[in-house]
């Protein structure tokens, strides 16, 4: 019988601040030590291993030096690139930690025939056979899966590993609904094991043709919300799986290097003056000490500002009480009194959506297409050709003139459509 350890989403590199950024290293370190412990074959990272193409280089150091602990004992680490760690030219860091031979990628792909022929890699050892896509930004590896030649890679024998980092729309939670995924379809059936990565949260789930579609979730979490999700009890770790020509059993592997305490406070029908009262009041009794501290406050003021529920008093609160570190998410807090520009959403598109609604009818025009929803749309159109990045390879003087060409296209004023 042989072993393999699922991860994706460590993120290291992703907490700033000393508490966080230890705690991160620790909860890798104690998985990399689980994985020698129990003698797994390979471990296999299915994406976002690092939080960034180029991360910290202190933070980096400290994960190689273990990786490199894991590699000496005989196991080999396998990874695709995924969302975080990906470079379009091959300049992440795990490009050079492959350059080394620290860790291997499973991923390689050529065009035949206009389809993405996927090589298959054979772990020596175990003879597990695997294949793998990488993550890209914004989603952009459905393209890879459109024009995935699936049918060769069904045809594959042995005990055989699909490495992805996307999120499936069948199993997308709520909460990412905005975000970029592929049906389960696109996926080559008859694995034995679908290696996910991306979502933050847990699943283990399958479909007819797909048996086992496993998400291990973030490690340790990479952004505040994940750390809110673990909070409210949803538990880190990874996945070893046992397997001879067929799987035998997945266990997950839970990975816990310290307590939280979540507190949650609704501000609703209390003005300011009295919501942080009683919050600082409710704060001073919960049992913070050597935890996390998230606090997360909702609800409309009644009046006063946001603002008077100073976060830094909340903080220093908690911190008095012993806590670790303190986390505040404070994006569902308004007030009536309220009336200059929040900036309340989840994600940028919400975000711009909503200050551009609300902001549209202080500006004065006389042509129709820039009113309301209309003017806002547009307005988020443009921003969106604005931000687009000089690509590689391309002088800056194209960079400018395809950017003015598409900006003015967008504003109906180009040559388009004339
Ligand atoms: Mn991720």
């Amino acid at each position: 019988m042989f072993k393999f350890a699922h991860f994706a989403d460590c993120h290291i590199g992703a907490n700033r601040g000393p508490v966080l950024e230890k705690l991160e290293l620790a909860a890798f370190s104690k998985a990399m030590d689980v994985c020698m412990q129990e003698n797994v074959d390979f471990v296999l990272i299915a994406g976002d291993l690092f939080h960034a193409n180029l991360p910290d280089m202190y933070v980096a150091n400290e994960a190689v030096k273990k990786m490199k602990e894991v590699k000496d004992a005989g196991i080999p680490i396998y990874v695709i690139y995924g969302s975080h760690d990906y470079s379009p030219n091959g300049t992440s860091i795990i490009d050079i930690l492959a350059s080394t031979g620290l860790i291997k990628k499973v991923v390689k792909g050529e065009d035949v025939g206009g389809k993405l022929r996927l090589e298959v890699f054979t772990d020596p050892k175990t003879k597990a056979k695997l294949v793998g896509i990488s993550g890209r930004k914004a989603g952009l590896e459905r393209n890879y899966f459109e024009i995935l030649d699936r049918e060769f890679l069904e045809k594959e024998e042995g005990f055989k590993i699909f490495a992805f980092h996307s999120a499936i729309s069948e199993l997308k939670p709520e909460f990412l609904a905005q975000m970029e995924s592929i049906p389960v379809s696109l996926l080559p059936k008859g694995f034995d094991y679908y290696a996910s990565g991306h979502v933050h949260r847990r699943t283990e789930s399958g479909f007819a043709g797909y048996e086992r579609v496993v998400f291990p979730g973030a490690l340790f979490g990479g952004y505040s919300r994940d750390l809110e999700d673990s909070a409210k009890g949803e538990k880190r770790g990874f996945y070893v799986v046992s397997f001879d020509d067929k799987v035998e059993e997945v266990k997950f592997m839970e990975v816990s290097v310290c307590d939280f305490e979540y507190f949650e406070y609704d501000v609703s029908d209390k003005n300011s003056v009295q919501a942080k009262k009683d919050l600082l009041d409710k704060l001073s009794k919960i049992k913070a000490e050597s935890k996390i501290a998230v606090v997360k406050i909702k609800g409309e003021l009644s009046g006063g500002k946001t603002s008077d529920i100073s976060s830094s008093e909340i903080r220093d609160l908690l911190k008095e009480n012993g806590a670790l570190d303190v986390i505040i998410n404070r994006y569902g807090l308004t007030s009536k009194d309220y009336a200059s520009v929040r900036a309340i959403g989840e994600d940028v598109p919400a975000i711009e959506n909503r200050l551009l609604r609300e902001n549209i009818g202080a500006v004065k025009v006389s042509i129709e297409e820039l009113k309301a929803d209309k003017g806002a749309k547009l307005a988020q159109d443009l921003l969106k050709v604005l931000r687009q990045e000089q690509k590689l390879n391309e002088t800056k003087k194209d960079y400018v003139e395809r950017i003015q060409k598409h900006a003015l296209n967008t504003l109906g004023l180009g040559d388009e459509g004339k």
